[in-house]
């Protein structure tokens, strides 16, 4: 038996979790659950990157409780955001959230720079206002005194395993979403770098998932009365979770979560003018992999809502709710006015009012027209996929914690015409561990690893229903 733990930290929450690997089965144990959150600090959105490490740290002291000894550990928590560290490894800056405004009309100073076409020819990667290489040159444009002093750019993965052990690295598979990393070669694309002015010896060498690291620096180690190996998961969330996907088969993918990210897992990136119109992303993965998505505003619209109505409703609540609402009015979910607006009801009703459909009023009407919305830019960047690779895909995969929404899951089946095959839940948690598996020698490849996963965790399934049964959701 294996025991490895993974620490998945997404933009609401964070779970530590052992995974055991025995008989060619995965088990997965929750050991700590804790809350995350952007919160202000100097009127700037942040991450609070002490407290996660001091719950990653209640998390193994738990397991220590629990006298359970994991082998090894490894960190995935969202993209794109960073850290600076001077020459002390002080850190020189918040770890400043890509909602926060900072961003706002700094793609057009870049392109001014570098054109997006030169741009997407090196690196393949999707244009979002958020992307590290516009954080990173708005920081330059505003505090160009606290660029120069540093010496070391982690991003929050990195950051974490460097809490843990003392290295520094910049994971491969998170470091290809700074829109920094050349698709080709697999490393810093110097020439980007030097044109947007960045300092070059800040960026630390990229490792591969499943480098181990090492043990835990002698502090930690003392500390929790034990040592562990600390191995590079895919530390993209992302990346971890299409580890996950229970297919050898090429499958579209939808990963959803507070972002819904759907595409085909590929051999080489695909940096081609065509993928460019469409804006696909070639995210780096494990071995050599590309995964070309598409990055969708995902549940957070959501969850935002949810928070407008103080959470008096849940999920499944807003679910129900929005079966029996009969209204179609439809948003543009990929819209940046939905990226962090004050109120996320009334940003709905105004652009709504603003394209002449019906405002929805009620909790049930709001949920329907998010849920429509979503499943029909689903249904048209699977039409993309199949465009852009020639290719047509009889199912698509939904893996994360947004697959539990089976409302949503038959609304992507009926609009798509495709069966939809609903489940890993925990993909990303399963990725993560597979990285620290095959690194340990106890799984062979991701194709062994894809077959374990699907003998150990359940795969609902939908079918489309037929046109008549189908309410028309078309404006
Ligand atoms: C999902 C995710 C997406 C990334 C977004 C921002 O959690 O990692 O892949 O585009 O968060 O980092």
């Amino acid at each position: 038996m294996i025991d490895c733990l993974a620490v998945d930290i997404g933009a609401s929450s964070g779970r530590v979790i052992l995974g055991s690997l025995q008989n060619d089965r995965i088990d997965l144990e929750e050991i700590h659950r804790f809350e995350n959150g952007m919160v202000e600090k100097n009127g700037q959105f942040c991450w609070e990157l002490n407290r996660l490490f001091e719950e990653i740290k209640i998390g193994i002291k738990k397991c220590r409780d629990l006298a359970v000894q994991p082998v090894s550990i490894g960190i995935d928590t969202w993209a794109v955001d960073f850290v600076l560290l001077d020459e002390q490894d002080q850190l020189l800056t918040e770890a400043v959230a890509y909602r926060d405004p900072r961003t706002n009309g700094i793609m057009e100073e870049v392109d001014e720079i570098i054109s997006r076409e030169d741009l997407y020819a090196k690196t393949g990667i999707q244009f979002l206002t958020f992307n590290t290489i516009y954080q990173l040159y708005s920081l330059k444009k505003n505090h160009p005194e606290i660029l120069r002093k540093a010496k070391s750019f982690l991003l929050i993965p990195d950051y974490l395993h460097f809490l843990l052990t003392g290295k520094k690295v910049n994971e491969y598979t998170n470091a290809t979403t700074t829109q920094l990393v050349n698709a080709s070669t697999k490393e810093w694309d110097q020439d980007i770098i030097t044109k947007l002015g960045f300092p070059l010896e800040m960026f630390q060498e990229i490792q591969k998932p499943k480098t181990n690291l090492g043990g835990l620096k002698k502090e930690l180690n003392e500390e929790f009365g034990f040592d562990m190996e600390v191995i590079l998961p895919a530390t993209h969330d992302t990346g971890s979770a299409v580890i996950a996907v229970p297919e050898v088969e090429p499958t579209i993918y939808l990963s959803s979560g507070t972002w819904s990210l759907m595409g085909v897992e590929n051999h080489f990136p695909i940096c081609s003018p065509k993928a460019l119109s469409y804006n696909f992303t070639n995210e780096g993965g494990i071995d050599g992999r590309f995964r070309v998505l598409k990055n969708i505003m995902g549940l957070w619209i959501l969850q935002e809502i949810r928070r407008n109505f103080e959470n008096r409703y849940s999920f499944a609540e807003l679910a129900e709710l929005a079966k029996t609402s009969g209204i179609n009015s439809i948003i543009d979910v990929e819209d940046d006015r939905f990226l962090k607006p004050d109120h996320m009801v009334e940003e709905i009703q105004a652009y709504c009012q603003e394209t002449k459909q019906t405002i929805p009023e009620t909790p049930g009407e709001i949920a329907k027209c998010i849920f429509i919305s979503l499943a029909e830019r689903y249904k048209q960047v699977a039409l993309e996929l199949e465009k852009l690779f020639g290719n047509t895909y009889q199912k698509i995969n939904i893996i994360g914690g947004g697959a539990q929404n089976a409302y949503l899951n038959q609304l992507v089946a009926d609009g798509t015409k495709k069966e939809v095959h609903v489940g890993p839940v925990e993909a990303t948690t399963i990725g993560n561990l597979v990285a620290q598996y095959i690194a340990l020698g106890g799984i062979e490849n991701i194709d062994q690893a894809r077959t374990i996963i699907k003998d150990s965790f359940t795969v609902d399934k939908y079918s489309p229903k037929s046109n008549e049964e189908v309410e028309s959701y078309e404006c």
